[in-house]
């Protein structure tokens, strides 16, 4: 399939909008229904659903999340996008056309029509790690407010749910009644056993109203687990110019990303699926080797950059890693990780050296402006993914874990000196930092991992850590 809009022969023209006459492949039809239309999700799922060899057959319906904006800015040009992938040595430019409606989250009532559907086989999620509402034990949170105001609405039967979960169970239930079948719901958020997370937390929402649908659901939906990694940070008004710039038509829904993508996917499609390999997807039967290097090496370097770049005076992930206090952080931190893993069955495969050299020149990336912001939010959910379990297994080997525990020293003091911190638990970091000393530190690990914030030897290790970042890099 052509994934030019303009090819070297046809002169570009000043279109004012993308235009889907002009587009060979025509529309497919929805077969995936997409929760959380964003810029990853068009970086990336979009992306290689496009690429797929059948993509003739395979249609997504997207919606967005707490917003309509990004749903109207799309359906405007017909679900037609353009990804730039902008490398170090330039920018290339591919016009995407594998969403093919583009819904506002609100319009409940469309997505349960369209799950319901009996030609839809995939659901994906990018919906934020936070947005699963699951506690550190792992299972839901029913006492997280929005969940609760959720569940007195299904119960109720009437209004629209706000929370994607909420969302979700009601289109299930709808697909249960239309007696359409199993389909697979594919997470693509970064969380360890990321499908199994995905299952607890709908089948824990759908048990608080109606035990029924919640057996229903775990004997015929199939929750995939993936790893999904592709840089892109979210799209600026220069975004817009580039395209235009280089392309001459008007987009206004370009998303920029690294060059680099990778899916590694382990699960059933009991209902199908696009031939996501022929993009390069992978599908494996034991996930975790690779789930892990992804969420501990890039986005552990991540997390550790975005607190402590910020408190050196830094706002992108490139003039961070350019810091040598920040980049000694992330190698140390990467050598526990890499201890961690090493040992892991498959270990081989994961070519550890190799991968950290790439994220190296990855994060490098100058063109790339990956704003630290960005990444810090939903600390409290991250670290337990990024930072915790190396901190726990290192201290399992009988060593100290420092590396691990700089990152969460370094949030606690972003999360001191930030003048707005972005977390669910905002409000309860806001009171564990007026406390002091050993009880500040107890308290916010409390809201990381209780475990941790139990063991005193941890606790007095991140106050000695705490600190660490304080000079500035760069005179503000
Ligand atoms: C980042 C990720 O914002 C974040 O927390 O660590 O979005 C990261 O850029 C992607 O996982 C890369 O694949």
């Amino acid at each position: 399939m052509s994934t030019e809009l303009h090819s070297a022969d046809t002169p570009a023209v000043d279109l004012p909008r993308l235009n889907r006459s002009l587009w060979p492949a025509g529309k497919a039809p929805v077969r995936i229904v997409h929760l959380g239309l964003g810029a990853f999700h068009r970086s990336h799922q979009a992306w290689y659903t496009h690429q797929a060899g059948d993509a003739a057959d395979w249609g997504i319906a997207s919606f967005t999340g707490r917003r309509p904006d990004a749903a109207l800015a799309l359906a405007e040009q017909d679900g037609l996008y353009t990804v730039v992938e902008r490398a170090d040595g330039g920018d290339s430019f591919t016009v995407v056309g594998s969403i093919v409606e583009a819904v506002d989250g609100a319009d409940v009532q469309r997505l349960a029509g369209l799950v319901a559907a009996p030609a839809t086989a995939v659901v994906t999620l990018t919906i934020t790690e936070a947005a699963y509402r699951v506690g550190a034990d792992g299972q839901l949170d029913r006492t997280a407010a929005d969940v609760v105001a959720d569940l007195a609405l299904l119960e109720s039967g009437s209004g629209t749910p706000t929370t994607p979960l909420g969302r979700l169970v009601l289109a299930l239930a709808a697909r249960r009644a239309a007696g359409t079948g199993p389909l697979a719901v594919v997470c693509c958020d970064n969380l360890s056993n990321n499908g199994t997370v995905a299952h607890n937390a709908v089948v824990g929402m759908a048990g608080a109203w109606d035990q029924g649908l919640a057996e229903w659901i775990d004997g015929t939906i199939s929750f995939v687990s993936t790893s999904v990694d592709r840089i892109t940070p979210r799209t600026t008004e220069a975004d817009l110019a580039a395209v235009r710039a280089a392309r001459g038509y008007r987009d206004n829904s370009p998303v920029v990303a690294e060059p680099f993508s990778n899916w590694v996917l382990s699960g059933d499609f009991p209902a199908g699926r696009p031939r996501w390999e022929d993009a390069g997807a992978v599908f494996v039967d034991d996930i975790e080797p690779y789930e892990n290097r992804k969420l501990w090496l890039l986005n552990g370097a991540h997390s550790l950059l975005a607190y402590a770049g910020q408190l050196r005076g830094h706002s992108t992930v490139a003039q961070a890693l350019a810091d040598p206090v920040c980049r000694r952080a992330v190698e140390a931190f990467w050598d526990e990780a890499e201890a961690n893993l090493s040992g892991a069955e498959g270990a081989a495969d994961l070519q550890i050296p190799a991968y950290r050299a790439a994220l190296l020149a990855r994060f490098s990336n100058a063109r790339i402006a990956h704003h630290l912001a960005q990444i810090a939010m939903d600390g409290s959910t991250k670290l337990r993914m990024r930072a915790v379990p190396v901190l726990q297994a290192e201290r399992a080997a009988g060593r100290s874990g420092a590396a691990a525990a700089l990152m969460i020293a370094a949030w606690m003091d972003y999360s001191a000196a930030a003048a707005e911190v972005q977390d669910p638990l905002a409000a309860d970091i806001a009171k564990a930092n007026r406390l002091s000393g050993a009880e500040r530190i107890q308290a916010l690990l409390d809201l990381v991992d209780p475990a941790l914030a139990g063991d005193t030897a941890v606790v007095d290790l991140m106050e000695d850590l705490c600190g660490t970042f304080a000079e500035p890099a760069v005179s503000p």
